[in-house]
């Protein structure tokens, strides 16, 4: 499968330039996990602001952001939420600041000669993702797949793109938590398409890393690097699981706005058998 089996988990701290390390650790592995980037109060601040433009949203009647659907699902209590939310920062001013204040810069770095930038209004934007075990969720797992697969359906080509996670609960296989596979991302893009057989299943790969972080954390990874989310062994309150995800992108500026049409890729997502 063409990736690194002698693997040793390893966290970084994030200053204002990464270091030849840190570097060689993502070129090997294509990811990069840094403890506390966010304070506490920073964590809240970014959920508080979820919840205020959840409830407008609802309010609104709103089902989409510039063309890109909203998840919608219930939550424990029953109330609404939005398992998916697309163009987050556009909603949330403590997270616009965060992304604006130049902490994630040097992770720019990262694509060598690609000079990726940090969208908000490009793609799908920053998108927050809550999953939580309740009987009206429809948001508990993601299966395999890589974030370039998913630009080549929405796009029709793949460019070097990192997405940029960023905790909000702490997570572990208790609330499902992310499973990488360090090193996939130096495939081809032969194997990026059909290399994994079971694409869009969830099945366990006995090759799986589990990223173990804490909220607060910033765990970026590559656009090419196959990984997913387990479910939650547990229901309610314990299956809890938010964190955002800031994509990096390179290639042409396409904004997105209200008018923007939705992609045939979006439509066609729900009768897929799985979501990625
Ligand atoms: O929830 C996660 O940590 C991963 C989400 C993900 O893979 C995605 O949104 O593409
Ligand atoms: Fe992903």
């Amino acid at each position: 499968m063409g990736y690194n089996v002698n693997f040793q988990y390893r966290k970084f701290h994030l200053g204002d330039k990464l270091t030849e390390e840190q570097v060689a650790f993502f070129n090997k592995y294509g990811f990069l996990h840094f403890p506390g980037v966010l304070s506490p109060e920073g964590v809240k601040a970014i959920i508080d602001s979820y919840y205020e433009a959840t409830n407008k949203l609802m309010a609104e009647g709103a089902t989409q952001i510039n063309g890109v659907p909203l998840f919608l699902g219930k939550d424990i209590d029953g109330s609404k939420i939005i398992h998916r939310f697309p163009f987050f920062s556009l909603h949330s001013k403590p997270m616009h600041e965060f992304i604006t204040s130049g902490k994630l810069k040097p992770l720019l770095s990262l694509l060598g000669s690609y000079k990726p930038r940090i969208v908000e209004n490009e793609k799908d934007g920053v998108v927050f993702n809550h999953y939580v075990n309740t009987p009206g969720s429809k948001f508990k797992q993601m299966g395999w797949h890589t974030d370039s697969i998913r630009d080549l359906f929405y796009d029709g080509k793949v460019l070097p793109m990192l997405n940029i996670g960023v905790y909000l609960d702490d997570s572990s296989e208790t609330n499902g938590g992310l499973r990488v596979l360090p090193g996939t991302h130096n495939q081809k893009l032969f194997q990026l398409l059909f290399k994994k057989a079971y694409f869009l299943n969830g099945k366990a790969d006995k090759n799986e890393k589990l990223v173990v972080a804490k909220a607060g954390d910033v765990v970026v990874h590559h656009g090419h690097l196959w990984h997913r989310v387990a479910e939650s062994p547990y229901i309610g309150e314990k299956s809890r699981r938010r964190v955002m995800y800031i994509p990096a992108i390179c290639g042409k500026f396409i904004p997105k706005t209200k008018d923007s049409k939705t992609k045939l890729y979006h439509k066609l997502r729900p009768v897929t058998k799985d979501w990625f």
